[in-house]
């Protein structure tokens, strides 16, 4: 069935009520994986790209586009965000902003530790931490990325989980709801979740099966060793061996290798020499797994909580996948260390994949990496024999479950040394340990993409036929449990928030709508403990309610730290308070430049009566400040105190059209007195109406200075490009 919503309108908020409404018939309109849409040499504005793909109908450029054109150029590699905001009705409003920012994978973090949860749950309950994996939830996010994929003109992939206990049941949930890529590997729910190892690659087996059935991509949980190790460079050896087993799993079970993404985190982070540590690693993964795709991952191992720390790592990481190579560019919000990320951090990190990916926009075919110097190549070698002496001696050891047993992984000694502080699981131990129930030799399942033996008559065509089709057939047969909990869904939580969703107040807000919560950054200028105590007594004078530090970094041990706090401010606002005045937008500066160079300007400018005070009247010229000269306006600049004759003299004698002068409120009106007697003297030689007489300074008020005979006045915070727009729009208008 084709949805029946109407499409997203850009000013229009996603309509919540409507996504619910009706969302027992909704069945997903495509299945699998979509990889972007590269385009080779694409040319935007003056530029000819390598690395970009099909650009958005709908987007948000970076923040210097404007100088561009405003163009919006997209990588070539899908980019990640990752949202854990715990409640689904938030999660798919950043997944929308996130997606005019350039995203195409949004990666639900589920509650932490899904893992362990042993079935599927129903409803749409409240996570912490993220948010817990139910049908429901699952089916209004493919819904609403249906529609913001529309409203951006690009696919966009929905991602999960489906390692744990209930691995192979959401597998099949996922299959059946459209959900186009997953964290799918065994190792993952052995090591870090102690789920037992058989029971694990068991389930690993069907969900795998079950995910080929739908080409559901699939990213290892490699990676986790990484964030876990105790000394992350140290792990590279072992890290090879993981993806080495989770790829030959894979595709022995059936699953394509183009489905098959490796999870790569560069392992180090500064001050570590990190580029030359990482990059040998890089270079070997993508010699021994070149036929599967790459999910570049960035460093979370040495992330805390200063966000400007964690964008550096990501882009030295980025560098690592320009250098090298990545199918998809995932980010970690910048705030992962301080907070439960917020929406504009996972913005923050998607247009920092965006901005480096398209700064180093073909460097490849001028940096190359010296395959040939010595380090770099002996180091690959190493880190390849490195590993290959651990796969010998699992096997020497006796397999995979019993190396697991001697604690080979996660050891915080380089293979072949090692440590023996590794993570030691047993066979016979763990989660769901004894659960493996052996098939009877007349099983039989009458379900298509089964994993094992199936003892179905010879004669059927299709497993499922027995039973009229079996959910992965017939999407009709796929049931739906609406809200079983009458306090924890989301209709309560959307009455609870009604006021703030529906466009009424406006209230502050990082994650869910009206959670009021503010971030202040401060600079206070005593050492580290005083300040923190500081800061929460001032977010308390602030009105914050349960002011907590964030984040503090010590500037001088005794000159001062600075310190970010959070807090909630209780406060809704109700726009038709507001006074909003509208924007006169500035011109653009071409439009100005051809104005200028077409007319030829020439202004004259000096301060005048008894004012030395020159800095601002400079600022408005020099082009170094952006003045007037930036769009090639001729400036001639007399000096201070000087008398009104002398600048209409040197107007008429160069020719000028404008004339500024700039002047501070002073004794006996002095300001009024100048403006006045410029404007009577140009009427008197005759000029009036070939100038354009502007007054500037601190005090200054337009409306003043038009009463005292000036065509405009200009005050504080006024810029060259204010004064340049005024000029070319008032002289069109008076036909000058
Ligand atoms: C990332 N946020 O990948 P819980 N299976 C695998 C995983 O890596 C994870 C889970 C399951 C990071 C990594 N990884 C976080 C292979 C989680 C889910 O905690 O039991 O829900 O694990 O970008």
């Amino acid at each position: 069935m084709s949805d029946t919503l109407p499409p997203l309108k850009p000013n229009e908020k996603l309509d919540i009520a409507a996504l619910l409404d009706g969302i027992e018939n909704y069945r997903p309109r495509r299945i699998g994986w979509t990889w972007r849409e590269k385009i080779n040499n694409q040319k935007l504005y003056e530029f000819t790209y390598r690395e970009t793909s099909k650009g958005l109908a709908n987007s948000i450029p970076l923040p210097a586009a404007h100088y561009f054109d405003n163009i919006d150029p997209q990588p070539d590699c899908v980019v990640t965000t990752e949202i854990a905001s715990g409640r689904f009705e938030d999660d798919i409003r950043r997944m929308r902003m996130a997606a005019w920012h350039g995203a195409d994978h949004m990666m639900v973090i589920r509650t932490a530790g899904q893992s362990h949860i042993d079935g599927l749950l129903e409803g749409t309950p409240e996570g912490v931490g993220g948010i817990a994996v139910t049908r429901k939830q699952c089916r209004v996010t493919r819904r609403a990325l249906d529609l913001i994929e529309d409203e951006v003109g690009r696919p966009i992939n929905y991602h999960s989980y489906v390692s744990g206990v209930a691995g192979p049941e959401i597998a099949v949930m996922f299959a059946e709801e459209g959900v186009n890529g997953a964290h799918q590997d065994p190792q993952y729910n052995v090591l870090y979740r102690n789920i037992n190892m058989y029971r694990s690659f068991v389930d690993a087996a069907v969900a795998k099966r079950i995910m080929r059935s739908v080409r559901m991509l699939q990213i290892d949980g490699a990676h986790n060793a990484n964030a876990t190790a105790v000394k992350a460079w140290k792990v590279m050896p072992e890290l090879l061996v993981q993806h080495a087993i989770n790829c030959a799993f894979s595709v022995s079970v059936g699953m394509p290798k183009e489905d098959i993404a490796l999870s790569t985190v560069p392992p180090d982070a500064a001050p570590a020499p990190c580029m030359r540590m990482d990059l040998p690693y890089a270079v070997a993964l993508r010699d021994l797994f070149g036929e599967y795709k790459m999910r570049a991952q960035q460093n979370t191992r040495y992330m805390e909580s200063d966000s400007r720390d964690a964008t550096v790592s990501h882009v030295m990481n980025l560098m690592i996948s320009r250098l090298t190579s990545a199918d998809i560019q995932s980010t970690i919000t910048p705030d992962e260390g301080r907070n439960v990320p917020w929406h504009y951090n996972n913005i923050a990190a998607v247009d920092t994949a965006k901005q480096s990916l398209l700064g180093m926009d073909g460097i490849r075919d001028m940096v190359k990496l010296d395959r040939e110097n010595p380090e770099l190549r002996n180091r690959v070698r190493e880190l390849k024999e490195r590993a290959v002496l651990f796969l010998e001696a699992m096997v020497a050891d006796g397999g995979y479950f019993a190396s697991v047993e001697e604690a080979y992984f996660v050891d915080s000694g380089e293979y072949p040394e090692t440590n023996d502080d590794g993570i030691r699981r047993f066979s016979d131990g763990g989660l769901a340990e004894g659960s493996i129930v052996e098939r009877a030799d007349d099983y039989i399942a009458p379900v298509c993409h089964h994993f094992g033996v199936n003892n179905l008559p010879r004669s059927v065509e299709k497993p499922c036929h027995a039973i009229g089709g079996c959910t992965l057939c017939d999407r009709d047969k796929v049931p739906f449990i609406d809200e079983l909990d009458p306090e924890d869904n989301v209709n309560v939580r959307l009455a609870r928030t009604a006021e703030v969703r529906e466009g009424g107040l406006v209230t502050p807000e990082v994650e869910w709508a009206g959670d009021g919560v503010v971030a202040v950054t401060m600079f206070l200028p005593v050492p580290e403990r005083i300040a923190e105590a500081a800061a929460l007594e001032i977010g308390r004078s602030m009105n914050l309610i349960c002011p907590e530090i964030i984040h503090k970094q010590v500037m001088h041990p005794a000159e001062g730290t600075l310190v970010e706090i959070k807090g909630v401010l209780n406060v809704a606002i109700d726009p038709a308070t507001l006074v909003i005045t509208e924007p006169v937008p500035p011109l653009s500066d071409e439009e100005i430049r051809e104005f200028v160079s077409e007319k030829n300007l020439r202004c004259v400018a000096g301060t005048v009566g008894m004012d030395e005070h020159s800095v601002g009247m400079l600022e408005i010229i020099d082009i170094k400040h952006g003045g007037l000269e930036k769009w090639g306006f001729s400036c001639t600049y007399l000096g201070t105190s000087v008398p009104v004759e002398k600048l209409l003299d040197a107007a008429i004698e160069h020719g000028a059209q404008v004339v500024l002068i700039s002047t501070i409120i002073t004794h006996g009106d002095m300001h009024r007195t100048n403006m006045e007697k410029l404007a009577d003297l140009a009427v008197e030689k005759g000029v009036r109406d070939k100038l354009l007489l502007i007054a500037g300074g601190t005090q200054v008020t337009d409306e003043q200075a038009k009463g005292w005979g000036m065509d405009a006045g200009f005050g504080r915070k006024t810029k060259g490009l204010d004064v340049a727009s005024f000029v070319v729009k008032t002289m069109r208008q008076r036909g000058m």
